[in-house]
């Protein structure tokens, strides 16, 4: 509020000592990757204050917001992964790992709804537990880089329901749903049903919704369903589908993907199919693939 007291042309403090001694302060640090980190954010974090001549308000306001940002407000939830995210920096961190292992399948960020050990499930089950929504028949084979089938590949699925919730969102709902691992068989295969996804707001009742708000950012997910895949020998993969044609999977920036995850590779073919369905279960209307 109020004027900014202009800073008399010449009179800018020279802060390059303070820079240089903070960072020499870390000098001492034994482990050379922990070293280089702590030293150049601090260097960073110093030119970024500098060249925005932050005030003491302002920087009291950024510190009250972390702290409100770090304190859990449910059992499941504090928001400092949503700001990761809302900021680019999640997506940022995956590219970086991502084209480290140019050869795979498109990574994607893990998000703040994953339970770790989720229910074992046949192939062929339902995860949605008996939540309404558009049936899904989901049939994915993993392979290597070579294309070959990798069998006893443990995959972790989990997505929102219809209306966007995650099963850790929605207090009604009593143990696991839309949320399961399967391993995969001699093809590499498993399959089950669920329903599709649905675009949905990331939770923007915290202060990371305040800070989108402010800025005229909506919320919005592209619709997508998670997966984590592990399996012996080969290196964990994360990753997302989305769905082809779902919303906010393009537009300008700040009207696509609230938190910048998509990848065009990652964009599925979820194929309208009308019955018998392949289990012969009845489905009332369409289903997809
Ligand atoms: C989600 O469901 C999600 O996948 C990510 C990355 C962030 C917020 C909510
Ligand atoms: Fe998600």
């Amino acid at each position: 509020h109020g004027r900014r007291p202009q800073a008399a042309a010449g009179s800018a403090p020279d802060l390059r000592p303070l820079t240089d001694e903070v960072a020499a302060s870390f000098g001492g640090c034994a482990n050379p990757r922990l070293r280089q980190l702590l030293t150049d954010l601090a260097r960073t974090l110093h030119a970024y204050t500098i060249r925005n001549d932050l005030t003491p308000q302002e920087w009291q306001r950024a510190v009250d917001f972390l702290t409100e940002a770090g304190h859990i407000t449910t059992d499941t939830r504090q928001e400092f992964i949503l700001l990761s995210d809302t900021l680019g920096m999640s997506s940022v961190v995956d590219a970086l790992a991502n084209s480290r292992n140019p050869d795979t399948t498109s990574s994607a960020i893990l998000g703040p709804f994953y339970v770790a050990g989720p229910p074992a499930a046949e192939h062929g089950s339902d995860i949605a537990g008996g939540l309404t929504g558009t049936p899904m028949w989901a049939d994915i084979q993993v392979t290597d880089q070579q294309g070959e089938p990798v069998s006893g590949a443990v995959v972790d699925v989990w997505q929102s329901n219809e209306d966007g919730f995650y099963d850790v969102q929605l207090p009604d709902l009593d143990g696991p749903v839309l949320r399961a691992r399967f391993t995969t068989d001699a093809d590499g295969r498993f399959t089950f049903w669920s329903i599709l996804p649905s675009e949905y707001p990331i939770p923007d009742d915290g202060p990371v919704g305040r800070m989108l708000a402010a800025v005229g950012r909506h919320p919005y997910r592209a619709p997508h369903v998670h997966f984590l895949i592990n399996a012996p020998e080969y290196q964990p993969l994360i990753t997302q589908l989305f769905v082809r044609g779902g919303a906010y999977l393009d537009g300008a920036p700040g009207q696509r993907d609230a938190v910048f995850g998509v990848k065009d590779d990652l964009i599925t073919d979820f194929v309208r199919r009308t019955g018998p369905t392949p289990d012969g279960r009845p489905v009332d209307g369409e289903w997809r693939l």
